[in-house]
């Protein structure tokens, strides 16, 4: 409209016409995923390597997320690698490449026990020495970055499993109160960077994640400054704890916001599409459990491609962690995210004649349950079948009944009887099982084969 009241002529407004026309038909699952994000009040991020951010990488990095994590690049033992000596390419790199694309950074991190240089963890220092580094640090970096970092994880990873304190470098020499003052130093240099506390392990409610939620407590009591929890969320296929949304709520409730600040979902490799299936769900779960609490402000994932990602590198045999493959195409991990920010997915249509099976947990105490597989047809029959899937829990199957189950590590396959090969058009067959499992027990997808 601006257009034509400045004048417009017809040919060209023709000639436009024609193009948009021409242009292939926006798909609402086009939308990216930063954009679906904000319609939902939410922030979403990637931890990025800043060399990277050209080609495929940066055009990814820019156009679906709304925050950068620098991976390294902002660690003590990157930008301090001499005492004395700075080195902030990388850092200031990732920066301007957010400015550019209008983008938040998340700084990470100002006080952890690894990536240190080796002059800090080598050397010997006394408690002020020790608290007077780390208070220098703390001002330089967030110093530099005043007013262009949204927030900072500015401890790390400051928990045992149990909830005791990780003995480190900082509790060691400075007790408990490094964080407390980490806190209050970061916040001098920038008041209005967001400051959280970031671990692994605890987006479930457990052990660590009630000594972080004890801790976010009491600092608030005492006037710290603490806006927020990060819940790193490293998870493996088909364990998406079942607590983690009325985790993040209690933390929430305690008045601090919440992150999910390192999203991966490592699997077995090879990937194959059950695994891929099982991912797309539960990066869904981890995303609306987030969506579904206000105060849950941002998601990152730990690196966007499974060609920057820590995981194969750190649990050989495992992998495909991200939303997007090494050659940058989406998975359908990339399509649960943007499903549980409200895209639609663009699911294929069903082929003409297809069978499926369908997966239920019929019963379940203690140390057992009952499960059942239900395999229908519509439009296609079988005269034989195999249904496979993985267990993601440890669970295991002790006996089987209208079908001969084996199981192999955790992958399960199912394989008709004698006597109910065949499954007709508009027909279905049902088998049953008894497993055992512990700790959760997660609904695999079922494929037949
Ligand atoms: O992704 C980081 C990887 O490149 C480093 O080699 C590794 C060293 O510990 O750190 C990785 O990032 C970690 C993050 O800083 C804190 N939480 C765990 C992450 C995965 O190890």
């Amino acid at each position: 409209m601006r257009s034509l009241r400045t004048g417009l002529s017809l040919a060209s407004l023709v000639t436009g016409l024609a193009l948009l026309l021409a242009a292939p038909a926006a798909h609402a699952a086009d939308t990216p995923l930063r954009d679906l994000a904000a319609a939902k009040g939410k922030v979403i991020g990637t931890a990025v390597t800043g060399s990277k951010l050209t080609g495929a990488y940066g055009d990814i990095a820019g156009a679906q997320f709304s925050s950068l994590t620098p991976g390294n690049a902002m660690k003590w033992g990157t930008v301090e690698p001499a005492q004395g000596t700075f080195d902030w390419t990388e850092a200031d790199q990732i920066v301007a490449f957010a400015q550019a694309h209008n983008q938040q950074v998340r700084g990470h991190t100002l006080v952890w026990h690894n990536q240190n240089p080796s002059w800090l963890t080598n050397g010997s220092w006394t408690p002020a020495q020790l608290s007077g580094l780390l208070q220098n640090h703390i001002s330089t970096e967030v110093g530099r970055y005043k007013g262009k970092i949204a927030s900072w994880d500015v401890v790390n990873e400051p928990f045992n499993e149990d909830g005791t304190y990780r003995p480190t470098l900082w509790y060691d020499g400075l007790g408990a109160d490094y964080i407390a003052n980490a806190l209050t130093w970061a916040h001098a240099a920038d008041p209005a960077a967001k400051l959280y506390i970031n671990d692994y392990n605890v987006e479930g409610v457990n052990a660590k994640s009630t000594a972080l939620y004890n801790l976010v407590k009491s600092l608030k009591a005492r006037g710290v400054p603490i806006d927020g929890v990060g819940l790193q969320a490293h998870l493996i296929l088909g364990q998406v704890p079942s607590t983690l949304q009325q985790n993040i709520q209690r933390f929430a409730d305690l008045g601090v916001d919440v992150a999910i600040t390192e999203l991966d979902i490592r699997m077995a490799l090879p990937a194959d599409s059950a695994k891929l299936a099982q991912q797309k769900a539960d990066f869904t779960s981890v995303v609306a459990a987030c969506v579904a609490v206000t105060r849950c402000v941002n998601v990152t994932v730990w690196g966007f491609t499974d060609s920057d990602s820590w995981v194969p590198g750190t649990f050989p045999g495992y992998g495909a962690a991200t939303p997007y493959d090494e050659n940058y195409a989406p998975k359908p991990a990339y399509y649960g995210i943007s499903g549980a920010l409200g895209g639609t997915t663009p699911t294929p249509p069903p082929p003409a004649g297809a069978c499926q099976a369908a997966y239920s947990v019929t019963s379940q105490w203690n140390t057992g349950f009952t499960g059942q597989v239900t395999i229908s047809c519509s439009g296609a029959s079988l005269s034989s079948w195999k249904a496979n899937w993985t267990f993601g829990a440890g669970q295991q199957i002790t006996q089987a009944w209208n079908a001969t189950c084996t199981q192999s590590g955790t992958v399960v396959s199912c394989a008709n009887a004698s006597y109910n090969g065949s499954v007709p058009d508009g027909g279905s067959v049902t088998f049953g099982f008894n497993g055992s499992w512990s700790g959760s027990n997660p609904v695999p997808v079922v494929t037949l084969g």
